[in-house]
């Protein structure tokens, strides 16, 4: 391990392999200066592809965030202004503990979790990224589902004086989307509160964001502050402004082309110019885990 200045780790400055290698490393011992404990070790690599990962450089400055302009790179520019702290998630609907749940609260006692997910856009691009994070059926144990719930609904902050984007036109704001019940219940999908072991960064949805790694990236809704359960399929930011491009579902399907692009391969963000494109895998490679889900469904239909 390098010698290095005591204080958070820093990634951006070193290669992204042999980053992850003395990351690894360090996963196995008690590390000091972590910005959030990272518990749980059994599982650590359970759940993860062995892909490499971006680098932090790339994961912080290619975004879509369109809260903060439309750019790939406005939001690295402009996330800044959002203030993360304090932070609160009201959780309601067909729950047994309904509140305002402060972010320290909420994550109380949640095993947080590396994983390091593929990320696939429905853009057609890709990284991979070490998010942390914990599963998000821990906290629906706690917050006790009732039995009609299912689905989720989570809703991302409503704050026009510090995200310029929604000082606009073009989305009806705030940016919502949502879940099937048992999706919201793999191990798979996390709530992720930090990237590469420190906190999350503010253009990739400080303080807490959604993952999904088997569907497009919209379906992982950055910084939440309510979740709904529901008996109903909820309204979702992309399917109301374009139900012909973007579905309620939008698992990743190197078989179902969007309207006006292919979907059967992906440009991986930092391959370099030389790379070729890679070859989009059904339910973005996490079908071992999730294809039961969807079984008997036509997923040309349920999009
Ligand atoms: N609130 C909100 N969440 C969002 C978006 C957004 O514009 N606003 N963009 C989505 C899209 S299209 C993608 S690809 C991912 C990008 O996440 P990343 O910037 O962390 O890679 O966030 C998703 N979550
Ligand atoms: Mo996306």
């Amino acid at each position: 391990m390098p010698a290095r200045a005591p204080g958070p780790l820093r990634w951006s400055d070193v290669t992204p392999k042999a980053t992850w290698i003395n990351r690894r490393a360090l996963l196995t011992g008690a590390v000091a200066g972590l910005a959030l404990p990272v518990v749980a070790r059994a599982d650590v690599g359970r759940y993860s592809t062995d892909a490499a990962p971006n680098t932090l450089e790339e994961i912080t400055n290619y975004n879509n965030y369109y809260e903060f302009g439309w750019n790939k790179d406005d939001p690295a520019a402009y996330a800044g202004a959002l203030t993360t702290d304090p932070w609160a998630v009201s959780i309601g609907g067909l729950v047994d503990r309904p509140g305002s749940y402060d972010l320290a609260d909420l994550i109380k006692g949640q095993p947080i979790e590396e994983r390091i997910y593929r990320f696939r856009c429905v853009e057609a691009w890709s990284m991979v990224i070490p998010w942390q994070g914990f599963q998000l059926a821990g906290l629906l144990d706690r917050v006790g589902v009732q039995a009609s719930a299912k689905y989720v609904a989570f809703e991302t902050v409503y704050r026009p004086d510090e995200m310029p984007g929604q000082r606009g036109g073009g989305i009806n704001w705030p940016y919502v989307e949502g879940l099937r019940l048992d999706e919201a219940m793999n191990p798979l999908t996390i709530l992720a509160t930090g990237l590469y072991g420190e906190e999350m960064p503010k253009q990739n949805g400080a303080p807490i964001r959604l993952v999904v790694p088997w569907k497009y990236g919209f379906k992982s809704i950055k910084s939440i502050v309510k979740i709904t359960l529901t008996a109903e399929q909820p309204r979702t930011t992309w399917q109301e402004l374009q139900p012909s491009e973007y579905g309620f579902y939008a698992n990743v399907n190197p078989e179902v082309d969007h309207p006006r692009w292919s979907q059967a391969t992906e440009r991986r963000i930092g391959a370099g110019v030389f790379a070729g494109r890679e070859e989009t895998l059904m339910f973005n490679g996490y079908g071992e885990e999730v294809a039961a889900l969807y079984a008997g469904m036509d997923l040309a239909v349920n999009y």
